[in-house]
């Protein structure tokens, strides 16, 4: 500083004591910390193997049961170097994912939150989530919406276990401090037959009743995607690789509110994408943060340099603005489906995306989950 002359040291202490204590900070100190070159954040990279995580919720089962004990019976994924800043039920920054187990004959009563919410369902059949009223049954593969405020409940009609990935925006929604959450006063919210219906209106085709229209704009006038039909339409797209391989993601698909042409939910965007046998995709980088979910498969992705070997169940996180890239290491297809956080970037203006130079990432060490 040069007219840093013009005063003592003792002076000169005084001065940023006296600011500090008077709530005021010199900028010239602290530009380069406020506004940084590039994106600076906390989330660590992470996996968790399935057969641990399945444990724990299947344990949850047996000590604990939803609308008597719980409002809910879910275990969540911390992303550990989070945790070490007191942020609790954070994977990344903005998204939360949480494992939710419900046994036959078992509810979860209807509550309604300004969180976003998208359901990944992973084993079992014969439950249902309804929304404002409305049951969507649930299969493997399946994709279903809980829009921001949308009075929502679980119940279990099956014979088996029913385990489920919740995914939401809860780091998103606190950090802006708009969180608000209400339980349902009679627990379950009344039942607007048919079953399915919003599915079903758009399963092949589009139709509603004479004379009516889809307002565009959200939420999303469809629930529930179908594993069936996103695979169908990933097969598909492997048959005209030229038009259709990504080539970060291999064969990738997003759900989209068909009214807006957009992501499904408002704010948390989704994804499933299909890696072929050897298929390895470029490395590249970008603003929005994800969580994924190994849905079948066996590979690794490499985040930062770092090596994560995932197959079927596995959850990972990708950190905000990381290089990575994905391998299919086995002999069958990988499908890899993935929540994350890209249409509120996209909404602000603040989404960025960048190939890596070399098109590859080096591997410097391969991740062990544990502490
Ligand atoms: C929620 O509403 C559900 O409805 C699950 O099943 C997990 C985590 C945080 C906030 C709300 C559900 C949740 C949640």
């Amino acid at each position: 500083m040069s007219k840093k002359e013009v005063i003592t040291d003792t002076e000169l202490k005084e001065y940023y004591d006296g600011m500090k204590n008077s709530y005021l900070g010199p900028l010239w100190y602290d530009l380069g910390h406020m506004v940084t070159k590039e994106p600076v954040h906390d989330v660590e990279p992470y996996l968790w193997k399935w057969k641990t995580i399945r444990d724990y919720v299947m344990k949850a089962g047996e000590i604990l049961e939803p609308g008597k004990d719980a409002e809910r019976r879910v275990v969540y994924l911390q992303n550990p170097n989070l945790l070490k800043h007191g942020l609790v039920g954070y994977g990344t920054h903005t998204l939360y994912a949480g494992i939710q187990l419900l046994l036959p004959g078992e509810f979860a009563p209807s509550h309604h939150h300004s969180q976003g919410a998208i359901r990944f369902i992973i084993e079992g059949s014969g439950a249902y989530t309804a929304v404002n009223g409305e049951k969507v049954y649930m299969e493997r593969g399946d994709m279903i919406l809980t829009p921001a405020w949308t009075w929502h409940e679980h119940k279990h009609e099956g014979t088996e276990p029913m385990i489920w990935l919740d995914g939401l925006d809860v780091g998103l929604v606190k950090n802006l401090a708009a969180s608000f959450f209400e339980p349902y006063e009679n627990g379950f919210y009344p039942e607007q037959p048919p079953e399915n219906y919003s599915t079903e209106k758009f399963a092949k085709g589009a139709f509603v009743p004479k004379g009516k229209k889809e307002k565009p704009g959200y939420p999303s006038p469809i629930i529930g995607y179908k594993w069936e039909r996103a695979k169908y339409v990933l097969e598909q797209m492997s048959k005209s690789p030229k038009e259709n391989e990504d080539p970060y993601d291999g064969y990738a698909i997003e759900y989209i509110n068909p009214t807006t042409g957009g992501s499904a939910d408002e704010r948390i965007g989704s994804m499933m994408q299909r890696l072929l046998p050897n298929q390895h995709t470029k490395a590249h980088r970008h603003v929005h943060s994800a969580i994924y979910h190994v849905l079948e498969g066996k590979g690794s992705t490499v985040i930062n340099g770092q090596k994560f070997e995932w197959e079927r169940g596995d959850f990972f996180i990708l950190p905000p603005w990381s290089w990575h890239e994905h391998v299919n290491e086995g002999s069958e297809d990988a499908y890899l489906f993935s929540f994350n956080d890209k249409p509120v970037m996209d909404i602000l203006g603040l989404e960025y995306e960048e190939a890596h130079p070399e098109g590859h990432q080096k591997i410097e060490k391969v991740f062990t989950p544990g502490p």
